[in-house]
């Protein structure tokens, strides 16, 4: 990659020493790192100046974090969802939506799957274990991040096939207990674990948008199946910056 380019990680806001502090995951900072990216940390208080920071990068990654709170999709809460933080949930709805109409690469990680459903019209399980009627297997590992505890099938032909591979054999880490339930209508499912919990989404049309329920950050120094994800999210941020150069360029032609 000649050029680096710049990705955006929203920061979750957590209270360290009685300070707010705003925060990210180092492992998913040195994957866009490793693969050539600029990560830039972005404060998640103000939903309102969203636009700024998706016209400074060229990818989004949504990572994993609390809860999605319900009213986001219409829903009350039930007794067992987990923490939420509405500024979160509605700077990151906000930046989806911007980097969707803006044309920016967008990599959903764990929550960042479930935030991206939701901010495309997508609904949630707040709890799959106390609203689910089928036999669910274990999605809140008790084993450490880094190892792989469920299996997942690809979808056919999904472009998420395409970069891990086709069939039902590649072995993911969980750590959730929400997942996408309704899928917002410009995405398609690439994967479901085998008792039918949707392990990732993307876009139907083109490869703006991947999203995958477990944790690629966590084993991509040991597992390349999901190095190449950061491989390929980072390929993807060159294609679309490149394809927005060209249709600039012409523009200022025709000016
Ligand atoms: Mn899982």
């Amino acid at each position: 990659m000649d050029k680096q380019y710049v990705i955006g990680l929203p920061a979750e806001t957590r209270i360290i020493n009685n300070l707010a502090r705003n925060t990210v995951n180092d492992d998913e900072v040195a994957g866009v790192i490793k693969h050539g990216g600029v990560p830039v940390l972005i404060p998640t208080r103000n939903p309102e100046i969203m636009e700024h920071y998706v016209d400074l990068i060229d990818g989004l990654l949504l990572p994993g974090g609390p809860d999605v709170a319900p009213k986001f999709y219409g829903e009350e809460p039930v007794q067992n969802l987990g923490d939420t933080d509405a500024f979160l949930d509605a700077s990151e709805i906000a930046l989806v939506k911007l980097a969707v109409a803006k044309r920016k690469p967008i990599f959903g990680i764990c929550r960042g799957v479930q935030v991206l459903n939701v901010a495309l019209g997508g609904t949630l399980y707040q709890d799959l274990y106390s609203q689910r009627n089928h036999p669910t297997l274990q999605h809140y590992q008790k084993a450490p991040m880094p190892q792989g505890t469920h299996t997942i099938s690809t979808t056919p032909d999904s472009y998420l096939a395409k970069i891990i591979g086709q069939g039902d054999s590649t072995l993911v880490n969980s750590h959730h207990h929400e997942a996408v339930k309704a899928v917002a209508g410009q995405l398609n499912i690439s994967a479901l674990a085998k008792d039918g919990v949707i392990e990732g989404v993307e876009s139907q049309d083109d490869d703006l948008i991947i999203g995958v329920q477990w944790h690629p950050e966590a084993m991509f120094r040991t597992d390349e199946k999901q190095d190449a994800l950061f491989a390929d999210f980072m390929a993807r941020v060159e294609k679309f910056a490149n394809q927005k150069a060209v249709h600039d360029s012409v523009s200022t032609e025709n000016e």
